[in-house]
């Protein structure tokens, strides 16, 4: 009787190899834009000494970490429905034929394993929910070549099924209804989130952590000066220090009265929310220029901050050249708030959230 009813469970008439690798070759797709835009994101934040990443295009960062965060979000449906379909097959018995099989199944043991996690990690992560004993980045960072990995080797497994159905239409209408549904359902879950980086869309985005118009000046706040422990300074000095010609001191008025520019530039955090904002305040170069600092010095951005993973930050040369980078004082019109990094904070084009640092108070040339 348990017998019959789990056979019949495996024996719905939606499988088939077709299904499978229809649902295979989209998972591949979706996974390897994750891990392009994945190691985008973990190489502008941890960059080797060499790389010095271009300032433009504006928007590339917000781009990439959107698609990274809305299309692995968009997957979970993608990724349960085709565990459906192949689950029969992940419990057949005995487990392995041969030391060839025993491999090629402990791959996509690996590969199922490791996309659950990467899926669940990520979505916690963004929910800012944090369950678990171990650092999301590394995990997140490390399993993704573990699941890469064995996709490719799955892939080369699976490639003569893959080839015979890729340009073949699926047989039966409701096999096809049942790969529109899964389609579907992950059009929707990405157009429920996307708001949070495609503003116009921002009115849709239910699934979506955060509304990239709600917050302190009408923006969200990553984290908050209370949460900092950043309170406002009133004998508050701006430092120029480091390889420089002529170490510098500003205060607020000083920097007030300097040329200001205003720029649009997104604020585009890790966690896939982005919103373009009018920032307005004194270009980065011009008072490194003053300082008398080289054109090619690294420099560090330092917060009041005085502990937390992101009270600094490093601007290399291509950042901090370009003239939309700014120590901004205001933002859409009004200067900031103090959640949002007053008195000065950094705005910089293609750049994570991560690095735009807030409540500036030290700009270290080295
Ligand atoms: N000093 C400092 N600056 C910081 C942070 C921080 O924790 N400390 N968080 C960063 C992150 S993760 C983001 S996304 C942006 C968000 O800026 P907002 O809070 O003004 O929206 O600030 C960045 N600047
Ligand atoms: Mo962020």
């Amino acid at each position: 009787m348990i017998l019959k009813t789990i056979s019949a469970r495996f024996t719905s008439r939606l499988r088939s190899e077709q299904v499978t690798a229809k649902l295979g070759v989209w998972l591949g797709i979706s996974f390897t834009v994750a891990f392009a835009t994945g190691l985008f994101s973990h190489f502008t934040q941890h960059p080797p000494d060499w790389l010095l990443w271009p300032s433009r295009p504006v928007n590339l960062y917000r781009v990439t970490q959107g698609l990274h965060v809305i299309g692995g979000i968009a997957t979970v449906p993608l990724l349960l429905a085709k565990l459906w379909v192949v689950h029969p097959k992940l419990w057949q018995w005995p487990p392995f034929r041969s030391a060839g099989h025993a491999v090629e199944r402990l791959c996509v043991l690996l590969l199922v394993a490791g996309a659950l996690f990467q899926l669940v990690t990520g979505a916690l992560n963004i929910a800012y929910v944090y369950p678990y004993p171990f650092g999301f980045l590394q995990a997140h960072y490390w399993t993704a070549y573990i699941v890469y990995g064995a996709l490719m080797i799955h892939v080369i497994n699976e490639w003569a099924k893959v080839r015979r159905s890729l340009w073949t239409r699926v047989e039966g209408p409701e096999r096809r209804r049942f790969l529109f549904t899964v389609a579907a359902a992950c059009g929707l879950t990405a157009l429920a989130t996307a708001g949070e980086a495609v503003t116009p869309l921002e009115r849709l985005a239910i699934l979506a952590p955060r509304n990239p118009r709600v917050g302190s000046q009408g923006l969200p706040v990553n984290r908050s000066a209370a949460a900092a422990g950043v309170v406002a300074v009133p004998d508050y000095r701006l430092r120029i220090t480091g390889a420089v010609h002529t170490p510098m001191t500003f205060g607020y008025a000083d920097l007030t009265a300097m040329p200001q520019h205003s720029v649009r530039l997104p604020l585009s955090c890790v966690e896939g929310w982005s919103v373009e904002c009018e920032w307005t305040g004194v270009r980065l170069r011009d008072l490194l220029k003053a300082a008398g600092a080289a054109p090619d010095a690294f420099v560090t951005v330092v917060s009041l901050e005085r502990a937390g993973w992101y009270r600094s930050s490093e601007v290399r040369p291509p950042h901090w050249n370009d003239p939309l980078t700014l120590l901004a004082l205001r933002v859409n019109g009004q200067p900031l708030d103090l959640d949002h990094g007053f008195p000065v904070r950094l705005i910089a084009p293609n750049r994570p959230g991560v690095q735009q640092t807030k409540w500036i108070e030290e700009v270290r040339v080295a």
